[in-house]
């Protein structure tokens, strides 16, 4: 087994308690960030009324990035490296276009309907393949599940990501993104350490130097201070390209102090906020637990009982060792 991220290992409930907030903290971020999509940046008080409004208009709906992240964790139940084609097959199973899905990814799952091979869908809609945050948005699971093995997590990310976003950007943002909430469910915190060893790991020099600008923002800015959102938000970009994306995500998770507060900084990016939200949202739940996410927020959101039930049944098979064959 390669080295774990851990030092020194949390307990088994603390893992636990992980999985369901890393899982939690995308279904969050999603639900209550998915209002803003498209909203322009703005300061954290600001974005608190943002949140407030959100939860005042409950039940609120999740999007596109938690019904991925579902089926992306309910694949890896049974095949735990991923395979294209059992994955494919469980996204067209469960994917509910109203939801606001990316339009190159819908056009792709119509080439999968119409019996085109996964490896030729992958570059049919853009000829390198999607560099959309789509792959980075679902990827919470991969990071629970393969958490204690930085070198498969890896692995297992890039192919999850490969399916529907191959372009280099794609994959790699989406591996930088299962990193973070690996190493956060490993460690328990995630700080500008954390951020400097996903950077560390990053395959494509745009990405690796936006990784490395995220973390020094972390000390060039205090987060609460009203105008440094924004700021960040002009030199990370909050679209919906996965590296003009995932860094603002990791950034937000490092800056916040638990999950609501990471939410409320994608709130305050704005952009693509309910994937930036979501990717905060659930790299913050995997280092701090479930147990810290606020109780009116889950009752606010669809379906907690079942993401929070997934993200602890990934936990524990991670836990129970490598399951590859
Ligand atoms: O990445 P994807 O699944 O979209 C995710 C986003 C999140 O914000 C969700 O919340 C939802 O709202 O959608 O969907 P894709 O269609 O693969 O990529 C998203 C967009 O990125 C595309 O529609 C394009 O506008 C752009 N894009 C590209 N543009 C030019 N060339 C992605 N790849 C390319 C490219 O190679
Ligand atoms: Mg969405
Ligand atoms: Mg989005």
């Amino acid at each position: 087994m390669a080295a774990a991220h851990a030092s020194p290992q949390r307990s088994a409930e603390e893992r636990v308690d992980a999985g369901a907030g890393a899982l939690l903290g995308t279904l969050l971020g999603d639900a209550i960030g998915a209002p803003y999509e498209g909203a322009a940046a703005t300061s954290p008080a600001k974005a608190r009324q943002r949140a407030e409004r959100a939860l005042a208009n409950a039940p609120l709906r999740y999007t596109d990035d938690t019904q991925l992240a579902l089926a992306l964790g309910e694949h890896l139940r049974d095949h735990p490296l991923v395979e294209h084609d059992a994955l494919a097959e469980g996204i067209l199973a469960v994917l509910e276009p109203w939801r606001g899905y990316g339009g190159g990814m819908l056009a792709l799952v119509d080439e999968w309907r119409r019996g085109r091979p996964t490896e030729e869908a992958a570059t049919a809609i853009f000829p390198d393949g999607s560099f959309g945050n789509g792959a980075a948005m679902r990827i919470a699971p991969v990071g629970v599940r393969w958490a204690d093995e930085p070198w498969r997590l890896g692995d297992v990310a890039a192919r999850s990501a490969s399916l529907t976003h191959a372009h280099p950007l794609g994959v790699d943002a989406a591996v930088a993104q299962a990193t973070a909430v690996g190493v956060a469910a490993a460690r328990g915190r995630f700080g500008a350490d954390e951020v400097a060893y996903v950077a560390q790991r990053a395959q494509q020099r745009l990405l690796g130097e936006l990784l490395r600008t995220a973390r020094s923002l972390l000390s060039d800015h205090e987060a609460d201070a009203d105008d440094a959102v924004v700021t960040v938000a002009e030199i990370l970009g909050t679209d919906v390209a996965a590296q003009h994306s995932v860094p603002t995500a990791i950034w937000a998770a490092a800056a916040a102090g638990d999950v609501a507060e990471a939410v409320t900084l994608a709130l305050a990016l704005g952009g693509d906020v309910d994937t930036i939200a979501a990717m905060a949202g659930a790299i913050r739940g995997a280092a701090d637990g479930a147990a810290t996410v606020p109780g009116d927020w889950l009752a606010a959101v669809e379906e907690p009982d079942r993401v929070r039930a997934l993200g602890e049944a990934l936990a524990r098979d991670a836990l129970a060792g490598d399951a590859s064959p």
